[in-house]
């Protein structure tokens, strides 16, 4: 992945108040960077599935060399539609399909090379493992995306100019043969070919692929419009924010995404069955992610039979019901303008979390708030932050609550409250 620390460095400046220092006085929002609709939209996904599948999944590694014999891919069930079903259950709305990893096997039959799924005697090498995620997707009205890899063990032109072009060829494929994209996510690894050689990316022409044959493609990692988070643990920052520094102290909209595997590793195996992470570790990484102003991009990786395995299947299940029994109904919500909003209960109420979210087509401009309620005649705070974005998640030990009030207390413009809500979850 792309390692990109001058954000980090740029990301405490923003946190300490100076980037933004002089944009506080008067209301400034206009000037704010704000989403394109498309990432806008992407943002209200909040959570997004990976799937890990190829060469890998049969020789029982997480990065191959280049050198598998294609005949080694070998699903004997694949069922797009039950790996589709089972990631729809945990609530997610867009699937990331490996379309081409590090190893170089291409899950459909590219035109550019012969390493790939038509060498195999899967489906008697006419399947497209991209082609039924992509249909299974549409047919459960979940968007599709895939991943690929820049860095190509395989390819023997990879370390030349001749291997930009092959990688954009396969772009062009994949945005040309699958229906809508709704995500591309290029990974920055970038080690050696079979030559010993690295290669030199054209990110521009690559990108220039995806900006003209799908503009409402989101380009991830390495890309534009999406960021790595910087951690592969599924956890953002406490104050995540989407406007980000450039070089030259400007600023622009670059939401994180977080992604992190339901097991240890990214590809299938078989000594991970039983290591498949539990509800409660799920639980934390969401509020740790989409609770923080982050989209959870969680992998799931198919297993040899070509089947999303029962133990991970389970999981997603009690993901899915765990997240709408705690979020699926508030106790009561408001939304607003202006740097107070208030919240009142017909009776004291019972509630254990609050969500929060700005309106973040007009940017993030939110800068420190607090949340605090009403419970038996004192005002106490419920949490507080330097950034809400699209969503906050505060949770707190059960109170019986009459009010709830959010206070923004330094903002770069008129706070736009989409959400403030309360909910229950310890029933
Ligand atoms: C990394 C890759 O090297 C891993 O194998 C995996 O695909 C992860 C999501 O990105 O950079």
């Amino acid at each position: 992945m792309c390692r990109i620390s001058p954000y980090l460095a740029a990301l405490a400046l923003l946190c300490s108040g100076t980037a933004w220092g002089l944009a506080v006085a008067g209301d400034t929002g206009p000037m704010l960077p704000k989403p394109t609709p498309t990432q806008a939209a992407w943002q209200d996904l909040e959570t997004i599935a990976f799937l890990h599948f190829g060469m890998n999944t049969f020789t029982n590694r997480e990065w191959g060399e280049g050198t598998e014999d294609p005949r080694l891919f070998h699903p004997t069930q694949l069922d797009a539609d039950q790996w589709v079903r089972a990631l729809k259950a945990a609530g997610m709305k867009l699937v990331i399909l490996t379309a081409k990893h590090h190893d170089g096997f291409c899950l459909w039959p590219s035109r550019y090379t012969e390493h790939s799924v038509k060498n195999s005697p899967w489906r008697e090498g006419q399947g497209d493992v991209v082609r039924e995620v992509a249909q299974a997707c549409r047919r459960a009205g979940v968007k599709f995306g895939f991943y690929l890899s820049p860095w190509d063990r395989h390819e023997p032109s990879y370390g030349t100019p001749a291997y930009n072009t092959h990688f954009a060829s396969q772009l062009r494929e994949l945005l040309t043969g699958y229906g809508p994209i709704a995500e591309v996510w290029f990974d920055g690894a970038c080690g050696e070919g079979p030559n010993g050689k690295r290669q030199e990316y054209d990110w521009a022409a690559y990108y220039q692929v995806v900006r003209e044959l799908q503009p409402k493609a989101l380009i991830a990692i390495c890309g534009p419009d999406i960021r790595w988070v910087g951690t592969e643990s599924g956890v953002a920052r406490e104050d995540e924010a989407s406007t980000q520094p450039n070089s030259d102290g400007s600023l622009r909209w670059h939401p994180a995404e977080c992604d992190v595997s339901i097991r240890p590793g990214w590809f299938y195996h078989p000594a991970e069955d039983a290591r498949v992470k539990t509800l409660p570790e799920l639980m934390d990484i969401y509020y740790q992610s989409v609770g923080r102003n982050a989209v959870l991009l969680l992998n799931v990786p198919p297993d040899t039979r070509g089947l999303i395995h029962e133990n991970d299947a389970a999981r997603l299940a009690e993901l899915g019901a765990e997240v709408r029994r705690r979020f699926g109904r508030s106790l009561a919500s408001t939304q607003g303008k202006g740097s107070t909003l208030q919240l009142s209960l017909d009776r004291p109420t019972r509630a254990d979390h609050v969500v929060l979210m700005e309106d973040i087509r007009q940017g993030e401009r939110v800068r420190k708030y607090v949340v605090e309620g009403l419970a038996e005649g004192r005002w106490r705070p419920l949490g507080s932050g330097k950034v809400i974005g699209h969503k906050r998640i505060h949770r707190f030990d059960p109170v019986p609550l009459s009010r709830v009030r959010l206070r923004v207390l330094d903002a770069t413009g008129e706070p736009l409250i989409r959400k403030l809500a309360l909910y229950r979850a310890d029933k």
